[in-house]
């Protein structure tokens, strides 16, 4: 199983400093070594450099930094789709979750048919024109869900995205704060969402089962899982942008990557969100970097129950 690592140190989708250093917290909580001691063979992109837009304003005066999200998108699509291309799972570490702008359209350059699971505190499906806070990693699935367009206007630096995505190829899990133009989208729209009332009520075992049912229940396809580590309770994963209380629990975060494992379909992960900044320890850092890498550890197949690759007999 062959496994690209790309870190993309981008914090422009929002506005505080610190989520740039995600890839680095990552890898120095030791996600190499752990996808390696899982059989990966691994081809390391290191962390991308982004083209640095010097003047670039807000869109009406609200929207930030469009231009930058636009062009580093841009280079991160390339990269995602040449590590695709070349047989590999991508996995990119975040950075904010704007950058999933980029992964999906790489993604689905040379696999138009794919799928995403989207796990995460957060819809992310504001547009330009419903977005309060102005942050475009609040927004990311409305430029990449064609039938949104006509209510999308285009962000300077945005003019080369195609949005390769439809309604029925989006399940959500973890929700907690949904905005009402974005509860709104997903109504009208018919996106499927598992809120964290959902899961309370049906457990995360019938969750699973039914977003493959949807997903890949009539035809195999590709995943692309985009996990933002908010989804995690804020006891589990502090450091990062915007913690909301009430979160996955570490059994059901590991429940769902073990779950997409078993599938064999996973083909691309985003893990974006960590901001060892906004730690107000080094160990609530580490506690959050480390859950990330137990996050992918356990997307390509480590398992609680443990396994075997190496014995045929006891020595
Ligand atoms: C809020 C918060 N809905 C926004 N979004 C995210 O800015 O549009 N926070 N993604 O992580
Ligand atoms: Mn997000
Ligand atoms: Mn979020
Ligand atoms: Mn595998």
């Amino acid at each position: 199983h062959s496994v690209a690592v790309v870190g993309a140190p981008f914090s422009r989708g929002q506005k505080k400093k610190g989520v740039e250093y995600g890839p680095a917290a990552i890898r120095e909580a030791g996600l190499l070594k752990r996808l390696s001691m899982l059989g990966c063979h691994l081809k390391d992109f290191g962390d991308l450099s982004f083209t640095n837009v010097p003047k670039d304003d807000p869109y009406n005066n609200l929207v930030v930094y469009p231009r930058s999200v636009g062009i580093a998108n841009q280079e991160l699509a390339e990269v995602v789709s040449r590590a695709v291309s070349g047989g590999y799972s991508c996995v990119t570490m975040g950075g904010d979750h704007s950058l999933a702008i980029g992964t999906i359209i790489g993604h689905a350059r040379h696999h138009p048919d794919l799928c995403v699971i989207w796990v995460d505190a957060h819809a992310d499906i504001n547009t330009p024109l419903t977005t309060v806070s102005g942050n475009i990693h609040g927004q990311p699935l409305s430029f990449l869900i064609r039938e949104l367009q006509d209510k999308v206007p285009q962000l300077p630096g945005f003019s080369w995205i195609k949005p390769c995505l439809s309604p029925p190829n989006i399940v959500y899990i973890g929700l907690r704060d949904v905005e009402p133009a974005e509860h709104f989208i997903l109504k009208s729209f018919d996106i499927q969402y598992f809120s964290m009332r959902d899961i309370d009520r049906l457990g995360i075992q019938k969750v699973m089962e039914q977003t493959f049912d949807r997903l890949i229940g009539k035809r195999k396809r590709p995943i692309h899982l985009s996990f933002d580590i908010d989804a995690f309770d804020p006891k589990l994963a502090p450091a990062t942008g915007t913690p909301v209380v009430g979160g996955l629990t570490y059994r059901e975060g590991l429940y769902i990557t073990e779950e997409i494992h078993s599938t064999g379909l996973l083909s691309a992960l985003d893990l974006v969100e960590v901001n060892p900044h906004l730690a107000t320890s080094e160990e609530e850092a580490k506690a959050t970097a480390s859950l990330a890498v137990d996050v992918i550890a356990s997307s390509f197949g480590q398992t609680r129950e443990g396994g075997h690759i190496a014995y045929d007999h006891l020595p």
